[in-house]
């Protein structure tokens, strides 16, 4: 078993793995070559007595390392170009009930770190460096174990800074990996398509998505999965995922696994009985067709914002063709209209974290539209953002008094009433912005209606 488990670990670190870590750290000690850097992984988090919460390392570690195991520091000095990891000294006690753990000359080969140390090095280590700086980049879980000893000024702010910016566009290796998350997270997407039915529980569609990311070797969720039923799907972020699928209603499932740390985020929208209804169809229909124009207009120099106020007014379009809005499209776009039926964003960056870093402190803008929204950017080749507008009959927005008043000459609001049962449509695919055209699509699930009944074949 033990040999076993070793040989299945070296594999996932290859030598290909090793040199893309490797090359993302002296990223990161060219961008910051006059000062130590610590960096501080994560450690565990103690649920109750000795259960501790499942441990997902930190993401800034995961970028640099690829090291997945709790309690270990990176130490690079970026004027002998030397990167040192640092891993704790596990007892027989540990042994006997967690199993073995690399030793540092094991670790050297599984993670491709030249120097890998016991962590109660650290401390002689960092005296022997300190000599060469006036400062240090570190984070502040490294600072609290290592100021003293060092007594340099600490420049966290700025490695927050550079890690960002860094982190922003994704290498070949990074997008190698989100690749698989995304494969494999729409391969499970299509397993719940195919297997969810009138009379099931939420859950029971969540267990087929959840069993086939896990069955593939991929043990962390990028975030909680939505299941969402019929008038659930009105709740953005809902997470009960305990009600019964009824004939009729459609399926939201907003999920995705992460490889090596990676995100992938996807939504479809389907029908339970599997055959879309013809208000379903048209609704469907009018958030496909802006996924799909945004989609083509992600594209370098274009700012983020613009793209969410482009999908805005495909959607005030559509609403106005089934009567649900009325007037000029740029006047309910800016007036909020369009908000009561779409109110988030269409796109956010995707990485390491589900909201991933918008690219530090060089890039940030000011919003050029005036809708509000969070991310604004200007996309870059080598970014990965989601792709996600949607269409919802949200009760608390098309019943607010206030609201009504303000949009009561744009929306027909006894018209919307009629939809208050129906829920929502979101599509959300993930792609990599390319240097020329159109970007790469990272997910590969059906969403032509055509296809997606295909899928849900009953
Ligand atoms: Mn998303």
């Amino acid at each position: 078993m033990l040999a076993n488990a070793r040989r299945r670990r070296k594999i996932s670190y290859n030598k290909r793995a090793m040199n893309h870590y490797a090359a993302l750290r002296r990223g990161l000690e060219k961008r910051l070559p006059d000062g130590l850097i610590l960096l501080s992984g994560g450690n565990p988090i103690t649920r109750n007595f000795d259960v501790d919460f499942a441990f997902r390392q930190r993401s800034d570690f995961l970028y640099l390392t690829g090291v997945e195991e709790p309690g270990c520091l990176l130490l690079i000095d970026p004027a002998k170009r030397r990167h040192t990891l640092f891993m704790p000294r596990l007892d027989n006690h540990h042994r006997v009930w967690l199993g073995d753990v690399p030793d540092p000359k094991e670790a050297k080969s599984l993670y491709g770190i030249a120097r890998v140390l016991y962590a109660d090095r650290l401390e002689s280590e960092l005296r022997r460096a300190r000599g060469r700086y006036r400062k240090v980049y570190a984070d502040a879980e490294a600072y609290k174990r290592a100021g003293k000893i060092l007594r340099l000024a600490n420049r966290g702010a700025e490695l927050r800074d550079a890690l960002d910016e860094l982190r922003a566009v994704k290498t070949s290796g990074e997008i190698e990996l989100m690749r698989r998350a995304s494969a494999v997270s729409g391969r499970a997407h299509m397993a719940a398509m195919r297997r969810a039915r009138p009379g099931q529980f939420e859950y029971e569609v969540q267990a087929v998505f959840e069993a086939e990311c896990l069955r593939a070797g991929l043990k962390h969720l990028a975030y909680p999965s939505i299941v969402a039923a019929g008038v659930n799907a009105a709740v953005l972020h809902y997470h009960a995922n305990n009600s019964q699928l009824k004939d009729g209603d459609l399926l939201l499932i907003d999920a995705g696994a992460e490889c090596g740390g990676y995100a992938s985020d996807i939504t479809r929208t389907f029908p339970v009985s599997g055959r879309f209804s013809g208000h379903q169809k048209e609704i469907y229909s009018i958030v496909l067709e802006t996924q799909k124009k945004c989609i083509d207009r992600a594209r370098p120099g274009v700012v983020s914002a613009e793209l969410h106020l482009y999908s805005m007014t495909i959607i005030a379009e559509g609403l106005k063709s089934m009567g649900l809005l009325r007037g000029d499209t740029d006047g309910l776009v800016e007036s909020g209209a369009v908000r009561l039926f779409y109110p988030h964003g269409l796109t956010h960056m995707l990485g390491l974290d589900v909201h991933d870093t918008t690219g530090g402190r060089k890039r940030r803008m000011a919003n050029p539209t005036k809708v509000p929204v969070r991310f604004v950017a200007r996309l870059e080749p080598g970014f990965v953002i989601t792709m996600e507008p949607g269409i919802y009959f949200i009760k608390a927005l098309l019943n607010d008094r206030p609201l009504r008043r303000k949009h009561r000459d744009s929306v027909d609001f006894a018209k919307a009433e009629q939809y208050l049962d129906f829920g929502g449509v979101r599509i959300e695919d993930d792609v990599v912005v390319q240097p020329d055209g159109p970007p790469l699509n990272l997910t590969s699930v059906p969403k032509e209606i055509d296809d997606v009944e295909a899928l849900c074949e009953r």
